[in-house]
């Protein structure tokens, strides 16, 4: 076992102490247990072997042996055994928000809920409002919670169905009765949560070809399973479905199904117009629904099926009804940005606040990456939560970083780390750090990190104050939201980009899964008004550096090309375009 699984082991076992009621320095053994290996700049299994444990500060003799067994074993009987000494559905409570350790103990204990059924019925009886330390507010947002959660348990993070769609499609690519074959839907067109996953095979013996799908490893269950199709739940919960047909229909498939169904609707109508059908089957010489053979005008690829409806092809991104059909028809799509245009990411964290990468490993991954710089941002102050940085931290990290990069350009390695911070904007809308340390760094994103409750105007107001600063080149994340988990705080989102149109200051596409944020949808109009983009991992692990082929994505749904993009620069330009609005240049 790594680090980052015994650490997430060392905090489980916190939890569960934590939920059998034991003494709390207990508890906080494990998780500062936890930290300290989240710390740790080298790998477990050296430190282990060499048996330097004991040198990490925070890790008594008891811990030491479990991390031992733990790494050199993979198991730990002490943690098998206190995870069955409690319900199984104990844990899922605490994803219920507001639901720590200490409440789902007392439900445990004094009403016998042992999982969300039973926690839900007991709201619904006016039970947990009578418990000590409830109260029926408590009891409201305990059932608000689990609704919020139930209408999201069906939607998933583009990431995650990546994560499992990519093995499933390598092996299809492989088999010798797939002719072509494709990811469909929602995550071919990249939008930024996915209900279920699709594919689509070509095939002669379609029925070796479902056969082989349902057997791949990731498939849990088959719902259902016929000679054309078949859906399974894969891990993670997902559904995958799967159609196979004929190579001469795959075209018209794949169009058919990767949608959206706006973008569907529309082009079967463009289809009627011109005397036409269009349908999952193929396109055909006829004003009624058919499947006729006799009838239909051949097409090799979804390119053509395009022109002979007078379009010029549409990337899968942009199939939302979203413009793309006045485009297609004047030929005026751009060409969309591609994730290897991009050279680095200006937002990302190290284990100087809560990234779980020190300054070494992360010079270590960009360079194997093939990437030109990174700029290390970590949090400021006031997000102590997040352990964020005091001003003298702040310097001893800009030595730190001058050195690293003075041994990087002595060794002639071409890659840079940058100096910055994300730094908090404040209630007040005033930054966390005072404009003189702000200037002596070389990249400044300013996010909102706290009073999420604040109104609409107010919200708008703090922003922009940010944005006006000089030394800020960028927002972070502007709306706060993490998908299918908390809503955005209230923005005025276009009164932002207005103000960064008129003070030369860029936005985030932040291409964390769980962000996504500015949204694809404001992209448009944030270009039309001049304002650029700048694509960035905020990175907290080496993983990732893969956001920036997910933000690349993303930013495609938002019809960014690469000029619109700051970091498909090259270092020096990128330099001279970050010096750009301190001196009032536009
Ligand atoms: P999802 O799965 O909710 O994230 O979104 P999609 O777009 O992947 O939707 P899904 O899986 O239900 O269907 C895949 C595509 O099939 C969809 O994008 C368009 C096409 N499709 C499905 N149902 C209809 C329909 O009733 N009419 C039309 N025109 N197209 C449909
Ligand atoms: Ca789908
Ligand atoms: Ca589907
Ligand atoms: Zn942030």
């Amino acid at each position: 076992m790594n680090k980052e699984q015994v650490a997430d082991i060392l905090q489980e076992i916190g939890i569960l102490l934590e939920l059998k009621g034991e003494n709390p320095f207990k508890t906080r053994a494990y998780q500062n247990g936890a930290r300290a290996l989240e710390g740790l700049a080298e790998p477990l299994e050296k430190v282990v072997a060499e048996g330097r444990l004991g040198q990490i500060p925070g890790l008594g003799d008891a811990l030491q042996q479990k991390i031992t067994q733990l790494v050199t074993t993979g198991r730990l009987a002490y943690y098998e055994d206190l995870k069955a000494s409690l319900p199984a559905g104990l844990l899922t409570l605490l994803e219920i928000p507001g639901l720590g350790p200490k409440k789902a103990k007392a439900l445990y204990e004094k009403l016998g809920v042992t999982n969300l059924e039973t926690l839900k019925a007991a709201c619904e009886q006016g039970r947990v409002a009578e418990l000590a330390g409830f109260g029926k507010k408590t009891q409201d947002n305990i059932l608000q919670g689990m609704e919020f959660r139930e209408k999201y348990a069906s939607r998933h993070h583009l990431h995650q169905a990546l994560t499992v769609a990519e093995p499933i499609l390598d092996a299809l690519r492989k088999h010798p009765d797939v002719t072509r074959c494709s990811t469909a839907g929602s995550l071919r067109r990249s939008k930024e949560v996915i209900g279920d996953i699709d594919f689509v095979v070509s095939s002669k013996n379609p029925i070796e070809v479902i056969d082989y799908f349902v057997k791949q490893p990731s498939v849990l269950t088959i719902l259902a399973r016929g000679d054309t199709k078949a859906s399974v739940i894969v891990e993670a919960g997902i559904q995958a479905d799967l159609r196979v047909v004929s190579d001469g229909e795959y075209p018209f498939a794949l169009a058919y199904f990767t949608g959206s169904k706006e973008h569907n609707i529309a082009m079967r109508q463009r289809a009627i117009a011109r005397g036409l059908r269009l349908n999952e089957y193929g396109l055909f010489r006829s004003n009624e629904e058919t499947r006729d053979p006799a009838l239909l005008e051949p097409c090799e690829t979804e390119d053509e099926i395009y022109q002979k409806l007078g379009f010029y092809y549409v990337p899968p991104e942009l199939r939302e009804d979203h413009g793309e059909f006045v485009a297609a028809e004047q030929g005026s799509i751009p060409r969309l940005i591609e994730w290897t245009d991009l050279k680095g990411s200006l937002h990302n964290h190290s284990t100087w606040s809560d990234g779980r990468q020190s300054l070494d490993e992360i010079v270590q991954t960009m360079v194997d990456l093939g990437l030109s710089y990174w700029a290390v941002t970590d949090h400021s102050q006031a997000s102590f939560q997040a352990h964020g940085l005091r001003p003298e931290r702040v310097r001893e990290q800009i030595v730190a970083i001058r050195e690293i990069n003075k041994k990087l350009e002595n060794e002639g390695i071409d890659f840079r780390l940058l100096t910055g911070t994300e730094v908090d904007i404040l209630g007040t809308g005033d930054l966390d750090f005072d404009d003189e340390l702000l200037a002596e760094l070389e990249v400044v994103v300013a996010s909102v990190h706290s009073g999420f409750t604040a109104s609409e105007a107010e919200m708008t107001r703090r922003i922009i104050k940010a944005v006006e600063n000089p030394n800020v080149h960028m927002i972070g994340h502007l709306t706060g939201r993490l998908l299918l988990e908390r809503e955005p705080y209230k923005v005025d989102q276009h009164a932002v980009i207005d103000a960064c149109a008129a003070t030369g200051t860029w936005i985030e596409l932040n291409a964390s899964p769980s962000r996504f944020d500015l949204d694809w949808r404001l992209w448009q109009y944030a270009t039309s008004k001049g304002v650029k983009c700048v694509i960035n991992c905020d990175a907290h692990r080496a993983e990732h550096a893969g956001f920036l082929r997910l933000g690349a994505g993303i930013a495609r749904k938002g019809w960014l090309t690469k000029k619109d993009v700051i970091n498909v620069l090259p270092l020096p330009d990128l330099r001279r375009e970050l010096a750009k609005k301190k001196s009032g240049a536009k």
